[in-house]
Parts: structure tokens; sequence; C-alpha cells
């Protein structure tokens, strides 16, 4: 149960795989999107068994279109059900799955968490869009709006009583917010510096074990991110491994997960 899969992304063309042996769980990811991040670290936390098939998003397989119309990864699969997005799969299996409840039970907690993870994702279409252009101009532009929701995010950290968001230990909303932190880090640490209590926090976010099983080293994130900027994807960098088909119409799929 690698945490974050080194499988090889599957591409149109590709035979699918078998569907999942009796209650499995399964993954379709990408090896760097932040958002199946997002799911497995929710996965990892809990300690929940689950194998992963990866898939090419510029080449997306017409039988993972069949999975999700939306065509995004993260999607689960088990027994023949379907779910997708990264909140609502994450709070599926939070619910469904034994283990530490990631979500916090109190509703106006999580109602004050709500609303900073809505300053977070304010800032990252400006946190994108910074990292991906190398124009001055557009730079600029992106990092003003990103600015603007990071200030709103260090001011409730600054006041939080605990050391993650959901308490003492990380929850569901800090598993949602780290991806981005993590990929911001890598490229960018300039911005985290300008946050003291963004920087404290993510600090304590790296010594989290999911977050540690689930994270690439920040070379690996830029080389990903440096295809992503000159519109050539590539997807099996790092470690690769390939699956091991049992059999093309069913049963296990046999790999390293
Ligand atoms: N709202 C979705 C966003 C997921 C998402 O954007 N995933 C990207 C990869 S990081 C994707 O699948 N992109 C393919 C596409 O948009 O065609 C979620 O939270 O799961």
């Amino acid at each position: 149960m690698a945490a974050m899969s080194n499988l090889r992304h599957l591409k149109r063309g590709e035979v699918g795989p078998p569907p999942p042996a009796q209650d499995v769980l399964r993954v379709y990811g990408m090896k760097f999107c932040p958002y199946v991040q997002r799911l497995k670290l929710v996965l990892t936390a809990k300690g929940i068994e689950h194998e992963t098939v990866n898939i090419n998003l510029a080449k997306k397989p017409k039988w993972f279109l069949a999975k999700n119309p939306r065509g995004k990864v993260p999607v689960i699969e088990k027994n023949g059900e379907i779910l997708y997005e990264s909140d609502i799969t994450s709070e599926y299996v939070d619910e469904v799955y034994p283990g530490r409840r990631l979500r916090t039970s109190d509703p106006f907690r999580r109602a004050k968490e709500m609303i900073a993870l809505g300053d977070f994702t304010e800032s990252m279409s400006g946190i994108y869009g910074f990292i991906q252009t190398s124009n001055d101009k557009k730079q600029n532009t992106h990092l003003i709006q990103a600015r603007k929701g990071f200030a709103k995010f260090d001011k409730i950290l600054q006041t939080n009583a605990h050391r993650y968001l959901c308490g003492n230990q990380p929850g569901m909303t800090d598993y949602m917010i780290w991806p981005h932190l993590e990929r911001i880090g890598a490229t960018r640490p300039e911005i985290l510096a300008l946050y003291p209590a963004i920087q404290v926090y993510f600090g304590r976010m790296g010594e989290d074990d999911a977050v540690k099983a689930c994270r690439h080293s920040d070379e690996l994130h830029r080389q990903f991110i440096d295809g992503y900027k000159s519109r050539n994807w590539v997807y099996d960098l790092g470690t690769v491994e390939e699956y091991r088909f049992v059999s093309s119409t069913g049963g296990k799929l046999k790999s390293k997960m």
C-alpha cells in the first residue's frame, strides 16, 4: 500500500484492469495530483488497505471516462460502486472505515475549519497560476491573488488554540490543505516565508506520519511542474512500477500498491 503509488500511468488504447476483487477498495489516481494526495493522506492516516490504478490524464483511457464522466482523479471503486471528488471520497472513507475519525465532530469547530479551508482555497488559483508561468506580469497578478488568501489563513492559524486546524493531531481539513502547501514549499518556499504562522504549521504537518508517507521530494515535484509549465506532461517520473494483471477478465490486480 505505497501511499502515492509508483505504478505506471495507463493511457488511451491500453486495456483496463480487471475489476477489483470482492471488498477490495481501488483508487484511480495520478502520482502528482494534490487531490489524489488528499484521499491518500486520509487512507494512510486511517490505515485503510487499498490498491491503485494510475491514469495518464493527458491521454485518458475510455474505460476511465466511463467510471468518472468528469474525467478527473481521484475515483474510488469497490464492489461495483464508484465515487469521485477528493473531499467526497475522503469524507466517505472516513465515515465507513474504522480507525481514528478525521472529521471534527463539533459543529462549530467544523464550521470554523470550513472558513479556514475557504480562505486557503482562495489563494490556490493564484498560487498554481504563479507556479506555472514564467511571465513576470502574469506572476505578479497571480501573486496578489494568492497573498489575499494566505494573509487570512495565516491570521486564522495565529489565533488557533491547537497545533493543527483540527486539534492536536492533523484531521480532515489539515489533510485537504496539506497537498497544496507541499507543492508551494517545494517550488516557492519564499512565499511561505512571508507568513510566520503558515510556516510553523508547515513544519508541524511535515512531522505527521501520513504526510511523510505520502510526500514527494521537492526535486520530484519540481520535475513534474517543469513538464506542466511546458505543457509536456510526464507522469511516470521517479520510481515506476509495472502492473501484473492476473487475468484481463477478472480477479486480483497483483502488484505492490
Ligand atoms: N474537484 C476535484 C479536482 C480533481 C482534479 O482536478 N484532478 C486533476 C488532477 S490533479 C484531474 O483529474 N485533471 C484532469 C482533467 O481535469 O481533465 C477533486 O477535488 O477531486
